[in-house]
């Protein structure tokens, strides 16, 4: 539960954004597209001795939701970070307030919200996980694994089940699909596995999204359209493999739909994508009282948006494991000093000091910066 606190309000004394630009270790392939780097705008909030961390989750294009950097950059530079500088909040419930009236940008607006949590937690002297609502000391993962040739995924398979991940999925696309089911399937009988289209296909490739039947999926992730709960809800209608929505939940009033109309059976929580830890909260709690299972998605974070993540997963209702794996699946080196790595399939929680229980590396942070702003009243 959040308490209110036995406090004054918080003053937002100033703070800072940045452009981050990390290599991957490898390209991450998905229906819409090749990540080669990770960009993310990082935000930095000051009070009262602490500083308060996030990640934006945009990508530089718009081919998973319609945000992207330059235009999550210019909200946060514009718009969400001179209206919190100088101001007080109470807690993070009214740094949601103040942002909810602009129209989308959830990704903007979390990265202001999640950087109020840290901080606000930090104050307190408390851990994310604790005045989030959250319990775990450690949380169950997956991985998802990009598209490549079969015979290199199923290596990657092979690689990530020995390593004792509870889950792995396998990103789709039409023409990249049952083929590669019954390649993992044939060495992979028994294990946890899922697929993801990133919206990728439409109601006229119903055969092909039935065959998937008959593999034993957990679920499926987004099928359809970033926008569509409608024909969703007419596929979940034929399919006895749960659909696991992300794309379309950009809110809990997105959540209420999908559920009231039957679009899907599990929902992904990506924080990011809903606009903070308040909304996806809301969408943690509202998943509990229909008795949905939800896990807690990933877009590649590095070290401070991962932190978040894990922090966030310690929550009741996430039952299913998430793809919040080890850092050192993606990227040589992190933002941030501690390594968030995973031990059979269990990422613990990060908990150096309060917050996030993360530290950055300022040294690395200011080699893959590429700019720097700075807000003060
Ligand atoms: O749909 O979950 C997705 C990465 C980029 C964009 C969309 C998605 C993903 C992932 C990666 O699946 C999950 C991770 O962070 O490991
Ligand atoms: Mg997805």
């Amino acid at each position: 539960m959040t308490v209110s606190p036995i406090r004054p309000p918080l003053r937002i004394e100033k703070a800072e954004l940045r452009l981050v630009e990390l290599p991957l270790i490898q390209p991450f392939t998905i229906a819409n597209g090749t990540m080669y780097k990770k960009v993310f705008p990082l935000v930095v909030l000051h009070a009262e001795g602490h500083e308060g961390y996030a990640e934006g989750v945009a990508d530089v294009l718009p081919d998973y939701l319609p945000e992207t950097i330059v235009s999550s950059m210019l909200m946060l530079r514009e718009v969400f970070l001179p209206q919190m500088v100088g101001q007080s909040f109470e807690n993070p419930q009214a740094v949601e307030r103040m942002i909810r009236p602009w129209r989308d940008h959830q990704m903007a607006k979390a990265a202001v919200e999640m950087a109020f949590w840290d901080l606000w937690a930090k104050v307190q002297g408390q851990p994310l996980r604790s005045v989030l609502g959250g319990t775990k000391p450690e949380v169950e993962v997956g991985v998802s694994l990009g598209i490549k040739d079969i015979s290199r995924t199923l290596n990657d398979v092979g690689v990530h089940v020995q390593q004792g991940y509870r889950r792995i999925k396998l990103k789709v696309m039409p023409g990249h699909d049952l083929r590669l089911l019954e390649a993992v399937r044939k060495d992979f009988p028994d294990i946890h596995l899922t697929v993801d289209a990133n919206c990728s296909y439409t109601l006229a490739d119903m055969s092909v999204l039935r065959a998937m039947d008959g593999f034993g999926l957990d679920y499926i992730e987004q099928p359809l359209a970033w926008n569509d709960l409608h024909d969703h809800a007419r596929l979940q209608a034929v399919m006895t493999t749960p659909i696991c929505l992300d794309e379309c939940i950009r809110s809990v009033a997105d959540c209420r739909k999908a559920l009231a109309s039957h679009a899907g059976r599990v929902i992904n929580i990506k924080v990011g994508r809903l606009g903070g830890h308040v909304e996806a909260r809301r969408v943690h709690d509202l998943c509990q009282a229909w008795d949905v299972p939800v896990w807690c998605g990933g877009m590649l974070e590095a070290g401070i948006g991962r932190a978040h993540n894990i922090h966030l997963s310690t929550l009741e209702q996430f039952t299913k494991p998430g793809d919040t794996s080890s850092s050192s699946r993606y990227f040589h080196r992190d933002i941030v000093v501690e390594k968030l790595e995973t031990e059979n399939g269990l990422m613990p929680v990060p908990a150096n000091g309060a917050g996030i229980g993360v530290t950055l590396d300022w040294d690395f942070l200011a080699t893959v910066t590429t700019s720097t702003e700075k807000f003060v009243p």
